[in-house]
């Protein structure tokens, strides 16, 4: 019973320490945009749901979700999506050019200082390529690949096209429609921040199955013993 008891305890220990690791080692780069949150006037309101700015290997990829259907630029539909990616490169706000954010954004402005920014209005010119450009000289540090969903885009940046920066970077994202601006991410004053992907999180039903696993071994164990008990009776 001593065995079961401990299998049970070390399973449970294995579980917190899963939980424990998944808070504290990694904080999840998703920032979740409010839905309805729109500031245009026009008919098409293109409504961000959430951001994500991961680092991988020697890219930093953004990825954005929407709340209905958009269409790239190059598509040239009314819900073609265009706008600005904001990238303060050394997360310091009082360096770089102030971001496209506080242009084209509601007030108050994000703390950013761009060093970088992507074009998202330049895949018109160029279908599956958006430019990435120095915020300060406006100078081309070059094209990057985009790919679109019906309901979200994914710019994946060589870290090379950002000074060679290590990819951790503070940034925000500003959209709309040819005709105009319809929202922002994040909302507010603090900039979103990249992180290296998503840590998995175990599944409850795995977690389930790991404690009838080890509990399962104990007694099975536990079984033996007795059997080997009773036959050396
Ligand atoms: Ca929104
Ligand atoms: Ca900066
Ligand atoms: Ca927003």
């Amino acid at each position: 019973m001593l065995t079961f008891r401990k299998a049970l305890l070390a399973s449970f220990t294995l579980i917190l320490c899963c939980f424990g690791s998944t808070a504290i080692v990694q904080a999840d780069p998703v920032v979740v945009d409010p839905v309805g949150d729109t500031f245009g006037v026009g008919p098409v309101q293109l409504d961000i749901s959430s951001i994500n700015g991961t680092v991988s290997g020697s890219s930093l990829t953004f990825a954005v979700t929407f709340v209905s259907a958009i269409a790239p630029p190059s598509s040239s539909l009314p819900n073609s999506v265009v706008g600005f990616i904001d990238i303060d490169a050394d997360q310091n706000r009082f360096t770089g050019a102030p971001p496209f954010q506080g242009v084209f954004g509601p007030p108050p402005a994000p703390l950013l200082g761009d060093e970088f920014f992507v074009d998202l209005g330049s895949e018109a010119s160029h279908p599956g390529l958006v430019d990435i450009r120095n915020a300060v000289t406006f100078a081309l540090t070059g094209l990057a690949p985009i790919t679109y969903t019906s309901t979200s885009f994914s710019v994946t940046v060589p870290l090379a096209f950002l000074g060679g920066d290590n990819g951790i970077v503070n940034y925000g994202v500003i959209i709309g429609t040819f005709s105009e601006p319809t929202d922002e991410a994040p909302n507010g004053t603090i900039p979103a921040t990249s992180g290296p992907p998503r840590a998995p999180v175990p599944e409850p039903a795995t977690l389930l199955l790991l404690v009838t696993g080890l509990a399962g071994g104990a007694l099975k164990a536990r079984g033996r013993r007795k059997d080997n008990y009773r036959s050396s009776q």
